[in-house]
């Protein structure tokens, strides 16, 4: 019995490659005083991870050369030394791309698997539900009759933004990078209307045409051009939700976004804002405890997208950069 681990093997220059990681074998280790150890069941793949891989300052140190990749996962404790938690909890914490891992409690969440498949926990029952929740609520601040455009909106944000858009008496508009995710969003979530911009040229032309009262709320997932052709449709007072840019992410050179997003702001009178899902950790148990009544009362539908096997945890983060994913993309480690 051993730990499969997957390090950070070099920092990826542009778009990630299977040599920038490295699958190795390591002794299951036992918890120490005052720690559990928790085998894995659900592992997250999630964009901020690219950022993590740079050499850059942020919230947090980067991941080290040669040390294991971090991230959220969800498993069952195995072993605790640690009064808060007992054999066979349901756990969620940052336990890294790894089957098993140590960890002293802190941060971590007990997962209560009869209310919700455990794999909720990373999605829409976690961060990027959370994410969705509070970046929409907090800084888009729909209001019933109002246009919301959402990028990225097939993904695990995104496809959360929109319903929630709905549930508070908006249009919602997506923006997707296939035809199937298109379908799956007008079809299946009730998104009013959406568009492949993938396939469309004109993205300004497309999205008067879905927005014919203009836009009051976007909430970015994406950035680029996709942003740049909504900064033309913004509405006065518009609310602009920075979430993620992640058309940006895997660039060696910036890019450079047209000044006139800036005249638009001014003219509209208009507020963009960045956040960080964290800032409202205070918030959280509210939050879980409203999307979970949405999710119960069917008003919230979710998608997983699900690898096998920890050694495919890598392909599985380079397909969601790509857009393979249909909602959340996980790899399942483990057997519940
Ligand atoms: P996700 O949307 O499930 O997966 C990423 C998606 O991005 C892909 O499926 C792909 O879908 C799309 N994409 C990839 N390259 C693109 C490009 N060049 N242009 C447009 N779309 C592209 O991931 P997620 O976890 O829900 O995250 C979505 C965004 O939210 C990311 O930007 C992430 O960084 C951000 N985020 C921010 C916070 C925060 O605290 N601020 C927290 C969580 C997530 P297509 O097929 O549509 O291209
Ligand atoms: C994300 C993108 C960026 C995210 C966090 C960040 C939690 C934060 C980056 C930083 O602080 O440098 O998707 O999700």
């Amino acid at each position: 019995m051993t730990n499969k681990q997957i390090l950070l093997a070099a920092r990826p220059v542009g778009f990630p490659k299977d040599s920038d990681f490295k699958l190795i074998e390591s002794p299951i280790p036992n918890a120490g005083d005052g720690q559990i150890l928790v085998q894995s069941i659900f592992v997250s793949v999630d964009p901020y991870m690219r950022g993590r891989m740079n050499d850059v300052k942020s919230y947090a140190p980067p991941v080290a050369i040669g040390g294991v990749m971090g991230g959220g996962a969800v498993g069952r404790v195995i072993q605790s030394n640690n009064a808060a938690f007992k054999e066979g909890d349901i756990v969620e914490g940052m336990f890294g791309w790894q089957e098993y891992a140590v960890s002293n409690g802190q941060g971590v969440r007990k997962i209560d698997p009869t209310l919700a498949p455990i794999s909720t926990a990373l999605g829409i029952l976690g961060m990027p539900g959370l994410t969705a929740y509070f970046g929409l609520l907090e800084i888009g601040k729909p209001q019933p009759g109002e246009t919301v455009v959402v990028s990225g909106a097939a993904g695990a944000v995104g496809s959360i933004v929109g319903q929630i858009a709905k549930i508070k008496g908006c249009r919602a508009v997506g923006i997707a990078g296939a035809d199937d995710k298109v379908a799956y969003l007008t079809d299946e979530l009730g998104f009013d209307a959406a568009f492949n911009y993938k396939t469309v040229e004109d993205y300004y032309a497309k999205l008067k045409e879905l927005c014919p009262r203009g836009i009051d709320v976007y909430f970015d997932n994406v950035g680029g051009a996709i942003t740049d052709a909504v900064f033309r449709l913004i509405n006065t007072k518009a609310r602009i939700s920075i979430c993620g840019q992640i058309s940006q992410y895997n660039l060696e050179k910036v890019e450079l976004a047209p000044r006139s997003i800036l005249t638009s702001l001014l003219v509209k009178q208009a507020r963009a804002e960045g956040f960080l899902v964290f800032q409202f950790a205070d918030r959280y148990p509210g939050a879980l405890v409203q999307m979970a009544q949405w999710l119960n009362e069917g008003k919230l539908k979710y998608a997983e997208d699900i690898e096998e096997g920890i050694e495919n945890t890598p392909r599985a983060f380079m397909a969601m950069l790509k857009g393979r994913n249909t909602g959340k993309q996980l790899v399942k480690v483990a057997d519940l």
